[in-house]
């Protein structure tokens, strides 16, 4: 061709073939769009987000990083990187009408969802603000990795977000260890000036996020034209390198428009006025860049057309291949709830029988202890973190002192014996800790984290009830991010409303995820190590209360000691009423029993010892044995756990009662401070046998 293009051309070192292939990618990123919003107004696809606006950034972006060596945390506008890295147009077809090989989810999540293990895409969910601490697990194992090896690598993470997103917590919570921890991710904010119709200075103090983080030790922060190929390329080619190099995290700030409305259920005409709207126009970079190619003599009108040309070929033939793809079968929703490889209910988890007994009879908090320290000697790729867990954090007073190891002791003594790469303090910030497990865990280790109380795991619920819990099934068994979270609850230890929480049917009601609650020291040990080496996210409850009393203690029951999820524990046999019960319950329902007997009550005491499957086939056969039952459990009564347990025995063994199924519960109110306010909360001792007297009256 005629070139007008000289060598001082600014080009930021791309060549004209890379200057036109970035041209392709933007394009072909707007015409998905568009297709889309067709398809959609078609009634054939069911959402659209666009990628408008944003394309000259993201493929810059993409033309920087390395799909499959670099990690991808990223949100619903990144169209045009994920194509840049080698996703196809027709496989985010497939996302938009739900086909069953949509590769991005199998249907299972709205499109622009993304998600591919072959690039590194880690799955992308919708809540706003979850990606960041990901992201810092994931760049945080590259950190762990690189320690463990003695040498430095080249992987970066990546991070992407919009404007509105950065007021999240958690955006400021994953600055701030990714600064601490001197990590190598890359930050980029698509700064569109809105989210949905809330303007940037709405959210942002000041109306510019870079401003705002300019205190971030280490963080290279830079601030660009996003809709500027050029601009764009170069800036990410820095901030890129600079993590790279392990220099530290960097920012990018992009400024970007967005001219197809928030969604296709947004009209923005009905929040910005038209000039602002034309103004935006102006600066478009599907119009800017190829004018700028011609002008610049990189491309010929008749270059562009080709490339044109060839776009719509490709969208043809995507739309037609997507409009004809089947939709997953109704019967495979619960394909990869958990994990379909590893069942830690089956038999190869059930060790139960052949205990390795050594030692005297020690604590519930003792047998967790020594259970963690087998299994990290067992898995080198074990860490543990949260509030106070280790020994001491300071390298320098590590050995001059006994070590914390946790509030309640249950970690004492592992950061000395498996170093502090391994056993570490996060920062007071529950959301820090479960979403950095889950990056982390995504990368090949396992975590097992501790959540200080029970009382304090909220901030946390959104990275486990959207997050840890769905990762597999929305992904379609692509990601998985086996978590263990150990947390303390319960009451019973006057430890009044903010020390005594119970509240387990939050979690069972989660699919997704386990949930396990032992009620002594050997059935701990046994449960913890099930939790650990299965493949599902587990919730472990350790009962306070518990930890320490002299009658749950047992001997450690050797490393290979594991007890299957959903097998019960049946605590005393008995022929004329059923208790099911789990946790500090338990030995209340077991001493009221024993009183019974003097009564010539014959009960039955069922621990349920985890919560999430639970054990229905000996509860229900216990029932078909009394025909009475009583679900007693620690919760408030109303909406509580047992109230599940209690409907499932009315569903299935109504023919066989003789009474009501009846529940002892706490108060429908708050655990007071107080002991009498305490003890007439909490189901004692007392109210169990009341119960027992009622319904074997009835
Ligand atoms: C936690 C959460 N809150 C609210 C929403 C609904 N929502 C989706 S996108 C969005 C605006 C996001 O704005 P911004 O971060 O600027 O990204 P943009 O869409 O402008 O690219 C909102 C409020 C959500 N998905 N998640
Ligand atoms: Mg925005």
């Amino acid at each position: 061709m005629t070139s007008l293009a000289t060598s001082e051309t600014y080009t930021a070192g791309l060549s004209r073939d890379q200057l036109l292939a970035a041209y392709r990618t933007m394009l072909l990123s707007r015409r998905i769009d568009d297709r889309e919003v067709q398809l959609k107004r078609q009634n054939k696809i069911f959402f659209q987000i666009s990628g408008a606006g944003h394309e000259a950034v993201l493929t810059a972006a993409g033309m920087v990083l390395r799909p499959g060596h670099d990690w991808f945390y990223l949100y619903y506008r990144d169209r045009a990187l994920c194509l840049q890295l080698g996703m196809s147009a027709v496989d985010m077809l497939y996302s938009a009408v739900g086909a069953a090989r949509d590769p991005n989810s199998g249907g299972r999540q709205m499109p622009s969802h993304w998600g591919s293990t072959a690039l590194n895409i880690v799955s992308t969910s919708s809540p706003t603000g979850t990606q960041f601490l990901q992201a810092v697990g994931t760049a945080e194992a590259t950190m762990r990795n690189e320690v463990m090896d003695g040498a430095r690598g080249t992987e970066v993470t990546l991070v992407t977000t919009g404007d509105g997103t950065t007021s999240e917590g958690e955006f400021w919570e994953s600055l701030n260890t990714a600064c601490n921890l001197n990590l190598p991710i890359v930050y980029l904010v698509e700064d569109n000036g809105y989210a949905i119709s809330v303007p940037v200075e709405v959210g942002t103090a000041g109306g510019s996020i870079s401003r705002l983080v300019k205190g971030f030790p280490g963080l290279y922060i830079q601030e660009v034209d996003g809709c500027d190929l050029l601009a764009s390329y170069e800036v990410m080619e820095r901030a890129v390198r600079y993590a790279r190099e392990r220099q530290g995290p960097a920012f990018v700030h992009a400024k970007v428009i967005r001219p197809y409305s928030h969604s296709l259920s947004d009209d923005e005409t009905m929040y910005r006025p038209a000039e602002e709207r034309e103004a935006d126009a102006e600066r478009d970079p599907l119009r800017t860049f190829p004018a700028w190619l011609v002008e610049h003599g990189f491309a010929t009108d008749e270059d562009l057309a080709v490339i044109a040309d060839g776009v719509e070929a490709e969208l043809l033939q995507a739309t037609d291949d997507a409009l004809a793809a089947a939709q997953p079968d109704a019967s495979t929703v619960y394909h990869a709830v958990y994990s379909p490889e590893v069942d830690p209910t089956g038999e190869q988890f059930d060790t139960e029988d052949d205990p390795q007994f050594s030692g005297s009879e020690t604590t519930m908090v003792e047998l967790l202890n020594q259970c963690m320290r087998d299994e990290m000697r067992r898995n080198p790729r074990i860490l543990m973190f949260g509030e106070d867990v280790a020994d001491a954090s300071r390298a320098d007073v590590l050995e001059k002192v006994k070590g914390k190891g946790g509030v309640f002791k249950v970690t004492h003594g592992l950061q000395k014996e498996f170093g502090s790469n391994r056993v570490y303090n996060s920062p007071l910030a529950e959301a820090n800790i479960v979403g950095r497990a889950i990056g982390l865990a995504l990368r090949g280790f396992k975590p097992v984290v501790e959540i200080q109380f029970f009382d304090y795991i909220w901030p946390a619920f959104m990275q486990i009830r959207d997050e840890l819990a769905t990762m597999r099934w929305r992904s379609n068994n692509a990601f998985a991010a086996p978590v263990v979270i150990r947390t303390t609850y319960g009451g019973y230890i006057r430890g009044g409303v903010f020390h005594s929480q119970t509240g387990a049917s939050l979690f069972t009601h989660t699919p997704g995820l386990r949930v396990v609650c032992p009620s002594n020291a050997l059935d701990a040990s046994g449960l913890l190590r099930t939790a650990i080496r299965c493949e599902d996210p587990v919730l472990f409850l350790e009962h306070k209360h518990l930890y320490r009393q002299t009658y749950n203690k047992a001997m450690n029951p050797g490393p290979n000691f594991m007890i299957p999820f959903g097998k019960a524990r049946v605590a005393r046999e008995g022929t004329d009423v059923t208790v099911v019960t789990y946790g500090a319950t338990v030995q209340r329902a077991l001493a009221a029993a024993n009183q019974m007997a003097d009564e010539g009550v014959s009960a039955e005491v069922i621990d349920l010892r985890t919560l999430s499957p639970w054990d229905k086939e000996t509860v229900f056969a216990s029932i078909r044995k009394t025909n009475r039952v009583i679900v007693g459990y620690e919760d408030a009564q109303s909406w509580g756990y047992g109230a599940e347990i209690a409907a499932a025995i009315a569903d299935e063994c109504f023919a066989y009662l003789d009474a009501p199924v009846m529940r002892v519960a706490s108060t429908d109110t708050f655990v007071g401070y107080a002991p009498q306010l305490e003890d007439a909360t909490l189901p004692q001792q007392e109210t169990f046998r009341q119960a027992y007297r009622k319904i074997v009256a009835y």
